[in-house]
């Protein structure tokens, strides 16, 4: 805020100056002549927002990358500086330094990984820029180097993930069977992976019949779960279910099971479940591949406007902001869901 006022008095000046030294006849704002955009200080009344995003990995960080830009607009009184850091933690810290050097009034990050960031934070703070958090969180030891942290509840995702599994086995006279599972992790260290493992880990232990059999990262992308759900049917010939953490991985795992002779879905040999619940997860699903998919909303831009502005009020904004979130199964109307789908 400060610095925009000292920008606005310095281009005052600065047009001032213009006008005292220009031709007397050329138009100035004064006569009502001039094109009196000169004086408005545009650049300076736009709030100018860095935001350090991990990648374009899958269909879920399409949609929240969106969703930053369509809000982030001039016309609502932004100018973003927007990264993509293509899932490299080096990326995004040379992001933040030049935001840095920019002078940004806000710092906002999407943490590819939680660690490793208390340096460039500290940077941050010494310069008086404040720092949010979207998506991913960060762990450092001192809270305050960011202002607040909007996201998904990620446990939780994963915890509704294995209560959905229970049910659906019991529902399907399975609940006594002994249950072979693979889990696709998402990028080892990231939020979503260390909170879904978690949540998901919560339900197997109270199921002394359901036995997982392994756990790779498939780094959150479509070729990378198809490659581990190849290797994991190599390994194992009687897997029932696949969890894999983001539904782009889950895309490649069908891809995976379909080229090794084997079916999945509601009607297949293996349960495949997501997490994200994007569009193409309910095409998924509808098509008889999928079985559910578990909502994480990547729609952070408005939250994190929302964070801004009352910042920009002086007003205290609630440091731990979770998205509302659900999950989608075959049993559920998706064909009218779908079309009202945000992203
Ligand atoms: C979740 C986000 C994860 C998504 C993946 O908030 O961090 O990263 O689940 C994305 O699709 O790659």
């Amino acid at each position: 805020m400060k610095k925009r006022v000292l920008s606005i008095i310095a281009m005052l000046a600065m047009t001032v100056s213009m006008a005292a030294c220009s031709s007397p006849s050329a138009p100035t704002p004064e006569d009502g002549e001039g094109d009196d955009t000169n004086v408005s200080s545009e650049a300076g009344d736009l709030i100018t927002v860095g935001y350090a995003q991990v990648g374009a990995e899958s269909d879920w960080r399409t949609a929240n990358t969106e969703s930053f830009k369509s809000t982030f607009t001039e016309e609502n009184g932004y100018k973003l500086i927007f990264d993509d850091a293509q899932q490299k933690q080096e990326n995004q810290i040379k992001a933040i330094r030049s935001f840095i050097q920019q002078d940004v009034d806000y710092i906002v990050v999407a943490p590819v990984v939680e660690t490793g960031w208390e340096t460039v934070l500290e940077e941050a703070k010494e310069a008086g820029i404040p720092v949010i958090l979207s998506d991913r969180m960060m762990q450092v030891s001192d809270d305050e180097l960011y202002v607040a942290w909007v996201g998904g509840n990620f446990v939780k995702e994963g915890e509704t993930c294995g209560e959905w599994l229970a049910k659906y086995l019991e529902e399907n006279g399975r609940g006594s069977e002994e249950i072979n599972m693979v889990t696709i992790q998402g990028t080892i260290g990231a939020s979503a992976q260390v909170g879904r493992t978690e949540g998901f880990n919560n339900i197997l232990t109270q199921h002394d019949n359901w036995k997982m059999l392994d756990m790779q990262s498939g780094e959150f992308t479509q070729a990378k779960g198809q490659e581990v759900m190849e290797s994991f049917l190599k390994s194992y010939d009687d897997i029932d279910v696949v969890i894999c953490e983001n539904d782009n991985e889950a895309f490649g795992a069908i891809d995976a099971i379909k080229a090794a002779g084997k079916t999945c879905g509601p009607d297949g040999d293996i349960i495949v479940v997501g997490f994200d619940s994007v569009k193409a997860a309910f095409e998924s699903m509808i098509a008889g591949d999928l079985n559910a998919t578990f909502e994480c909303n990547p729609l952070h831009g408005p939250r994190v406007a929302e964070i801004i502005q009352k910042l920009e009020a002086g007003e205290s904004v609630d440091k731990i902001q979770y998205v509302d979130e659900s999950y989608f199964d075959t049993s559920m109307d998706l064909e009218t869901i779908l079309p009202e789908r945000a992203y």
